[in-house]
């Protein structure tokens, strides 16, 4: 497996020195200042690669840019409305420049609007740590009496309603902004950043898009998209909806295994692929990671290794992030079943065998504390996770070679 690590660019707050000490070798990072729908031009690639292969003091890092996260599709391509033919051709554009580039693995999501959500961006552990959370409560509070989304009741069952309602009278005026805030904000990586009154105007434009029809589009974007990327010898994998469930009525269409492999099959070329995340995915009771892994491993061509430890049995429930081997994922079992994919990989001749994964989101933890690094990006969490994860590689990893 590769190990890779996410790095935001020269911004960031954990420095390329930093990610080169954790022992990961490739770099997952996106042109975040390029606005969605534009083409990432080659000399931005360019310059970007030469960022993450450069230490601060200019001696070389080691490090290599081997995976985008994210390429974004813009609003319109998830609609099929105003720019989306432009947009489509500047995706294809962009493609072609980052395998020009020697980038071949390109991440997105389908997730309209809101990218991942989270309710507390730095929720307290008894030991001192700080994670990041979804609180259901919170988010219904949210969506019925600061969002004031239209019939947005209808979506809460009455207990959930009653608590969202005494959620919402506790709360100060600083908590609402807060809570507005983490969930609209736009978390890091997120492509867009909304006000409250840009969600609002969005959500009327999806009104109309019910889930068939954005699944319809999302394999029609990828009827055009996956074939030249395949050309290109280019490997697009799709991120789960984080949560994996409607947030705001909005339709989420890839949260399950049925969604995945509806969409595999529809285009069914090796191009056409998977970020398998584990903690979003994770997120449901009703996932089941490794089984995912087992089935439908040869096109997951990227993995964020991440837990959640859920709050509650629902499928729409709360969570909050937990240490990478102490969630409800069984992390062993799934690295196994990954180890196993690429034995099978090895097998058949692919070049394309050693799966890339990254360590997702950590906690907080020691002089992560102080340096606020982006919510969920800490260096010392992440590597506690990266190197809780390479741990069971090493000792998994020579059992797999006998098969
Ligand atoms: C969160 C990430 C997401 C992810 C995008 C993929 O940490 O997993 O921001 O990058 O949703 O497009």
């Amino acid at each position: 497996m590769i190990e890779t690590w996410r790095w935001f660019g020269p911004q960031d707050l954990v420095s390329i020195s930093d990610v080169a000490q954790t022992g990961a070798t490739g770099v997952v990072s996106a042109l975040h200042h390029i606005p969605t729908g534009d083409v990432w031009e080659l000399d931005e690639i360019r310059k970007r690669q030469r960022e993450v292969a450069t230490m601060p003091d200019g001696s070389p890092s080691g490090l290599e840019w081997n995976v985008v996260e994210s390429l974004p599709v813009s609003e319109d391509i998830k609609k099929r409305s105003g720019e989306w033919r432009a947009h489509v051709s500047n995706y294809c554009q962009s493609m072609a420049n980052l395998a020009e580039a020697g980038i071949y693995i390109i991440c997105y999501n389908f997730m309209p609007i809101l990218d991942w959500t989270r309710t507390d961006l730095s929720w307290r552990l008894k030991n001192g740590a700080t994670c990041m959370r979804f609180d259901i409560i919170d988010f219904a509070a949210f969506d019925i009496h600061i969002l004031k989304r239209a019939h947005a009741e209808k979506d809460y069952d009455a207990k959930l309603r009653q608590s969202a309602a005494r959620r919402f009278q506790e709360m100060s005026e600083q908590d609402r902004k807060q809570l507005t805030e983490n969930i609209v904000c736009g978390l890091p990586g997120a492509a867009e950043k909304f006000s409250l009154d840009d969600v609002r105007a969005h959500l009327n434009e999806y009104s109309d898009i019910p889930e068939k029809r954005l699944r319809s589009n999302l394999v029609r974007f990828l009827a055009e998209v996956a074939p030249v990327a395949q050309d290109l010898g280019i490997r697009l994998c799709c991120h789960p909806d984080d949560p994996p469930f409607s947030l705001l009525g909005l339709p989420r269409i890839m949260s399950t295994e049925e969604d995945y492999r509806i969409v595999m099959e529809e285009v069914d070329i090796p191009a056409n692929g998977i970020t398998l995340c584990s903690g979003s995915l994770g997120a449901r009771p009703d996932n089941d990671l490794v089984g995912m892994m087992q089935r439908l491993g040869d096109r997951v061509h990227f993995m964020h290794s991440r837990n959640v430890k859920r709050e509650t049995a629902d499928v729409r429930g709360s969570f909050y992030e937990s240490e990478h081997l102490r969630g409800d994922t069984n992390m062993v079992l799934l690295i196994g079943a990954a180890l196993q994919e690429e034995a099978r990989r090895r097998d058949e001749g692919r070049e394309d065998w050693s799966i890339p994964f990254r360590p997702d989101h950590g906690q907080d933890i020691l002089d992560d504390l102080g340096r606020k690094a982006q919510p969920g990006y800490p260096s010392i969490g992440r590597l506690k996770g990266l190197a809780e994860l390479r741990g069971i590689i090493a000792a998994l990893e020579p059992r797999t070679e006998m098969h």
